[in-house]
């Protein structure tokens, strides 16, 4: 007999034929309310497979006594409470690595597009105003002060690209590690010494609005912020308030604190660029991610050792 799953997340086609192939499969959206699983047999309910952004609620959990397996189709796994896997005994696997590569491009795209103006460029063209006049003079980047905090695999990738423009690197977070780049003991210092600053950490409460005003000051009128890691890492109220009085000069964010619900004001601000959380999406990098959702998932259930797991 196939074991039985619940799928929280979106998977490509693919990986949805073949997890159909070997699983039993049922299509949810996570909810708190018991009555979502009411319909199942909640206790034949082997494994979950969810996103990195949606992860599991302890209720969701609590609601099947069978659960072995968490699989997460994505890298974060701060919507998982790993300490309470652990004491129930259930194993959580994420997708680290296949996705590097696709957040560290979006990183370097989100930072041209705001310096350079790609986006208002292309709407002033669309809209016929070209014969109308030029744009403002936009910010170069190469040569730029990179300003890394959370120098894990993504940052690493992050720097990597940013030094093949000239920019120099500094990075913070929980401890220095051994690279070449510049540490700082604080994300303030870090900002205060940065064009860029990058958020790349994961979310925890240790990271929780870590980017708050003070850390916007010290970033200053000519810096920008690119957030690629997650929403709850910006204050956002203190960086909606320093984008309108121009303490500093703009932010390009793939991720917010409640999506994909995001706050209207960030919609009238013209020094920003917006993306609806695409950091790993792409055809190739989901697949990829789902290739390693399915070997966790076979391995926890051929009793094998799954490639990455967490728990
Ligand atoms: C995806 C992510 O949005 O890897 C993560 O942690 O947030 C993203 O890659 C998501 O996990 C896709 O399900």
């Amino acid at each position: 007999m196939k074991p039985s799953l619940i799928q929280l997340c979106h998977l490509l086609p693919e990986t949805q034929a073949a997890l159909h192939e070997r699983y039993d499969v049922t299509r949810l959206e996570l909810s708190d309310d018991p009555a979502a699983v009411a319909g199942l047999d909640a206790g034949s309910i082997r494994g979950v497979v969810t996103g990195g952004h949606l992860g599991i609620t302890n209720a969701f959990a609590d609601a099947l006594p069978a659960l072995e397996i968490v699989a997460i189709n994505g890298v974060g796994f701060d919507k998982v409470d790993l300490p309470a896997a652990k004491a129930r005994g259930v194993r959580v696997s994420n997708t680290p690595d296949v996705l590097t590569d696709d957040v560290a491009d979006l990183t370097v795209g989100l930072a041209i597009a705001l310096l350079r103006g790609i986006v208002s460029g292309d709407a002033h063209v669309r809209a016929g105003q070209w014969p109308a006049g030029e744009r403002p003079l936009a910010t170069k980047l190469s040569g730029k002060r990179v300003g890394i905090y959370g120098l894990g695999r993504i940052g690493s990738a992050i720097a990597r690209r940013f030094q093949s423009f000239g920019c120099s690197i500094a990075y913070s977070g929980r401890r220095p590690h051994d690279v070449d780049f510049q540490f700082q003991e604080s994300i303030v210092a870090l900002a205060g010494d940065s064009d860029i600053l990058v958020v790349a950490a994961s979310a925890s409460p240790d990271t929780h609005n870590i980017v708050d005003r003070a850390v916007l000051e010290a970033l200053g009128p000519g810096g920008v912020l690119v957030n690629i890691a997650r929403g709850s890492l910006v204050d956002e109220t203190a960086l909606i308030e320093a984008l309108r009085s121009g303490a500093i000069a703009g932010a390009a964010l793939d991720v917010f604190a409640d999506e994909p619900r995001v706050p209207d004001a960030f919609f009238t601000l013209p020094n920003t660029v917006l993306t609806p959380h695409i950091g790993s999406a792409t055809k190739e990098t989901r697949k990829a991610m789902g290739d390693l959702v399915l070997a966790n998932l076979d391995a926890h259930f051929a009793g094998q050792p799954m490639p990455t797991a967490l728990v």
